[in-house]
């Protein structure tokens, strides 16, 4: 849903978007009911019979309200409306409404909440075991008013165990693989128990076998009234993906999700010095520079932050992932991005360092240093990568040079650094991604992208992002 916000950021900066609202008008009702049907799911048609008694709108615009926080009226107030049309000014910040809860405003009445951790797996120390909860706990409780408690002995609300096949529920274990964990929505009795299964393999931040931090933290996620969220970024994502313990910032999605339900912590303020909950980012940004694109057995994959989207030859429109979901060891927010076809090998650039994939694992001996491919230890980082298939030869951007690098003699190129307007006509300003696909030369400059044939050396035309990467939702 998130990318709605951005995609109609445009023609809502036409209508008008940040005037102050006062009376509300017929207009600003059908501009609220779009706004319900795009965000909040409303189904129902408009017109006079449906603004009769208690209608889907009012229900939807509670819903709405109390999403933001806002005084739950179910009209159409001053407040409402403003909110509506606020957070598409400006920036594109997005992500809103992609978790989802149980329903009914299943939560828990109370914000003083106790634990207590039943037994102990063998996978990790006791002290790893407790610190792992307690750490994931502290996730939720950073962005709410809730709080928790230990307790040794007696019932606590939320009661964690691990358990292997029949564990005393009705929903047995399944040996190893398949499901790892469950927990029980906020209710007496059962309700807010998480159950482990001892038949997987916890760790405390190892990348092989399953971090128990983050399982557990998804696990209080359901306990405390979370389903499962669509944003592929979210802790609530219903697939697992490693991501370091030790730097793990809980995402916008999730921290909007907990709060349409328990609000934010009143007593904490939230931005000084402190990471800010990292967003997913947005096909639909038109202003979005991409970090690097490369191919993968002929896909195409697009790397923004955390994430790459993978475009799947037989469908349309390109998938999104975490890159630590596909790469464990891999890292983020990287620089550049190439494929080797004929090593079958994806290399990813950070800084002065490359990694080396070979499908799903790690090629020996990687990451390596920049040098390895000839470039001057001058260089900190290159902007782009790209392998020309015909030639042999991958080309380095570094600033408003580019170096070649033959792969076959393993050796950089003489006469190089090149200018790379010399090559490339157009291209003024700094490179900051590029691949080629299907013959063509496609090099990415901000936001735009310049498609080139490398034989005539022509420009043919200059795109933009959206050309490849679909904004899906309209
Ligand atoms: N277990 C499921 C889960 O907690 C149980 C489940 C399946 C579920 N469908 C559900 C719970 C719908 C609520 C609503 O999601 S799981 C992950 C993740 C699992 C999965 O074993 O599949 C984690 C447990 F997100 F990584 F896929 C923990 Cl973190
Ligand atoms: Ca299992
Ligand atoms: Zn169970
Ligand atoms: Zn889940």
């Amino acid at each position: 849903m998130r990318s709605f916000v951005a995609c109609i950021l445009l023609s809502l900066a036409a209508a008008g978007c940040c005037a102050p609202v006062s009376d509300t008008t017929v207009q600003d009702e059908h501009f609220a009911e779009g706004y319900l049907k795009k965000f909040f799911n409303l189904t129902q048609e408009s017109g006079p019979a449906a603004r009769r008694g208690i209608s889907q709108v009012t229900k939807k615009l509670s819903e709405m309200q109390r999403f933001f926080g806002l005084q739950i009226t179910g009209t159409l107030d001053a407040d409402t409306l403003a909110m509506m049309k606020k957070p598409r000014c400006g920036v594109p910040d997005g992500n809103i409404a992609r978790f989802s809860t149980f329903g009914n405003g299943l939560k828990w009445e109370k914000n003083d909440l106790t634990y207590r951790i039943e037994n102990y797996t063998p996978d990790m120390s006791r002290a790893e075991v407790d610190t792992s909860i307690e750490k994931a706990l502290q996730v939720w409780a950073n962005v709410t008013p809730l709080r928790f408690r230990r307790i040794y002995s007696g019932t606590a609300d939320i009661m964690i165990s691990f358990g292997r096949q029949s564990h005393g529920d009705y929903y047995p274990f399944d040996g190893p693989g398949g499901t790892l964990a469950h927990a029980f929505a906020p209710s007496p009795g059962i309700g807010g128990d998480a159950h482990f299964d001892e038949d997987e393999t916890f760790t405390y931040r190892s990348s092989r076998g399953f971090v128990l931090f983050l399982v557990a933290a998804h696990e209080f996620g359901h306990s405390l009234g979370l389903s499962h969220s669509d944003d592929p970024g979210a802790l609530m994502y219903p697939t697992y993906s490693y991501r370091n313990p030790d730097t793990f910032v809980l995402p916008r999605d999730d921290v909007n999700g907990i709060q349409s339900l328990y609000g934010a912590d009143p007593t904490k303020d939230p931005s000084v010095g402190k990471p800010q909950p990292p967003t997913t980012p947005d096909a639909c940004d038109s202003t979005m520079v991409l970090d690097a694109v490369a191919t993968l057995r002929g896909e195409m994959l697009f790397f923004k932050d955390s994430f790459f989207w993978r475009s799947y030859p037989q469908s349309r429109t390109p998938q999104q992932t975490l890159i630590t979901n596909f790469w464990p060891n891999s890292p983020v927010n990287i620089d550049a991005a190439y494929e080797n076809r004929r090593l079958d090998r994806v290399f990813l650039f950070k800084d002065r360092r490359v990694w080396a994939f070979s499908g799903y694992t790690l090629v020996r001996g990687y990451p390596k240093k920049l040098t390895t491919f000839g470039l001057p230890r001058s260089v900190a980082k290159i902007d782009a990568a790209i392998h020309d298939v015909e030639s042999g030869k991958t080309l380095f951007f570094v600033n408003n040079y580019y170096y070649s690098y033959d792969e076959v003699r393993n050796r950089m190129d003489q006469g190089f650094p090149k200018r790379v307007a010399q090559t490339f006509p157009g291209l003024n300003n700094k490179v900051t991604a590029a691949f080629q696909y299907r013959g063509f030369t496609y090099i990415y400059s901000g936001p735009y992208m310049f498609e080139y044939s490398l034989r005539t050396g022509r420009l043919h035309r200059v795109l933009r992002n959206s050309y490849f990467l679909r904004c899906t939702n309209f």
